[in-house]
């Protein structure tokens, strides 16, 4: 077991702030930074070495140094039948032995007049709770691509960071061509990251860059970004399939409890805590339940009568931050995609692909065992994990924290 995180304390912490109050308690303090520090995402890395291990020369004959960072932008010559005939072709490839690559003050300088900002919290496909939220600064994967110039015979992008000389460590991942050349209004387009909260993206994150693909979990946004591969193989080859993921998921809307303490005290409001993710299927509330158990009590799945019957009540989603204080310096709100131009606040909330806290008060809870979920119900109606309980599309299973009150 990991040590417990100040997070994980969070519901105790607020809990004992409420019983302080006298009557009605007022809202708990945010228990996480809306903005996560770069250091305290949690970590999804593959390779060996794991190349932010990588230090002095070894770091700049990776390539991993804001100097030495180079982009590959090359066709896939690769045919194979039935589906593809004809192999890719670009007209001006970028590589490293023509001196054609593009370099780190090339890509910044195409951010001067194509640079996106925007919120997006990392998912891992297999792991709950977000890893972090970050505001990502970047140039969308469109505006590198044009720099190829005319293209023949491409249906699809793929792209791969730093690994070592074995092959099979690589870590790669796609998209379709209709995806990356073409955003339709409202959406986010995939982009090559240089930024995050408004600072360079350490090493530890993928820096100097990192693909973000917005509306998808974290496997599409490779860290270390050096490759850019575009393809007529129209099938989806991203490493990440091969552990039976489903590799085009987009995010689903779910919510994700915080731990809670084994024993919680009694004759005081409880306050429970987490955080909604919100998907292209949006959150119109998040519910929670309290169901009384015994020691022995078995498990419920998330498709029985008993909880999909249950008196679920509205959790309370925590005000939206005060945006100016949020965003890095010389990044104003009405900038960042998502957000109203004019008002500066977001056009929708929670704000499509990131997250947002939540709390639930509970009150009166008589000594005794209990368990504790929550869940999204979606634009559409669904309620979490519907409409796709299918956990290797994204992970939304109700999480079920069990304690006991007195
Ligand atoms: N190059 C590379 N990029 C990668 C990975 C990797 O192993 N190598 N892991 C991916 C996965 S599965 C996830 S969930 C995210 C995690 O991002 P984080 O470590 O910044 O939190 O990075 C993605 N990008
Ligand atoms: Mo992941």
């Amino acid at each position: 077991m990991p040590a417990p995180t100040r997070r994980e304390f969070a519901a105790v912490a607020a809990a004992s702030a409420c019983a302080a109050a006298a009557a009605e308690p007022p809202a708990p303090p945010p228990a996480r930074p809306f903005l996560t520090p770069a250091a305290e995402f949690r970590d999804v890395s593959r390779g060996n070495p794991v190349p932010h291990t990588l230090r002095g020369p070894a770091l700049e004959a990776a390539r991993l140094t804001p100097e030495t960072w180079r982009l590959e932008l090359t066709a896939d010559p690769t045919v194979e039948e039935p589906h593809t005939k004809q192999p890719a072709a670009i007209a001006k490839p970028l590589t490293i032995a023509a001196g054609t690559a593009l370099d780190l003050p090339m890509l910044l300088n195409l951010g001067k007049s194509h640079q996106v900002h925007f919120l997006k919290a990392m998912q891992c496909l297999n792991i709950d709770t977000p890893l972090g939220q970050g505001l990502w600064t970047g140039v969308p994967l469109r505006e590198v691509l044009k720099l190829a110039g005319r293209m023949n015979n491409v249906r699809r992008v793929f792209f791969y960071g730093f690994h070592n000389n074995d092959p099979k460590q690589r870590f790669q991942s796609s998209v379709d061509y209709t995806h990356a050349m073409e955003t339709p209004p409202g959406e986010l387009p995939a982009f090559l990251a240089y930024r995050l909260n408004g600072e360079p993206i350490p090493l530890e994150r993928g820096g100097p860059v990192r693909m973000v693909v917005p509306w998808s979990y974290g496997f599409k946004s490779i860290k270390w970004l050096q490759q850019i591969v575009v393809t007529n193989i129209p099938r989806n080859t991203d490493t990440y399939a091969e552990g039976n993921n489903d590799p085009e998921a987009y995010l689903k809307s779910a919510a994700f409890s915080d731990r809670v303490p084994e024993k919680l005290p009694a004759d005081r409001p409880l306050t429970f805590r987490g955080v909604v993710m919100c998907g292209p299927s949006g959150v119109r509330r998040v519910e929670f339940w309290v169901r009384p158990v015994t020691a022995d009590s078995p498990p419920l799945a998330d498709d029985s009568p008993e909880l999909l019957r249950a008196p679920w009540a509205e959790c309370q989603l925590d005000p939206q931050p005060d945006w100016g204080a949020v965003m890095p310096a010389g990044v104003r709100p009405q900038e960042v995609l998502g957000f109203d131009r004019t008002t500066g606040r977001p056009r929708e909330w929670p704000l499509r692909y990131s997250s947002a806290p939540f709390t639930a008060t509970v009150h009166g809870l008589a000594a005794g065992r209990y368990e504790f979920r929550a869940r999204t119900v979606d634009l559409n109606g669904f309620a979490q994990p519907e409409p796709r309980p299918l956990q290797k599309t994204g992970k939304n299973g109700i999480q079920v924290r069990r304690f006991e009150v007195g």
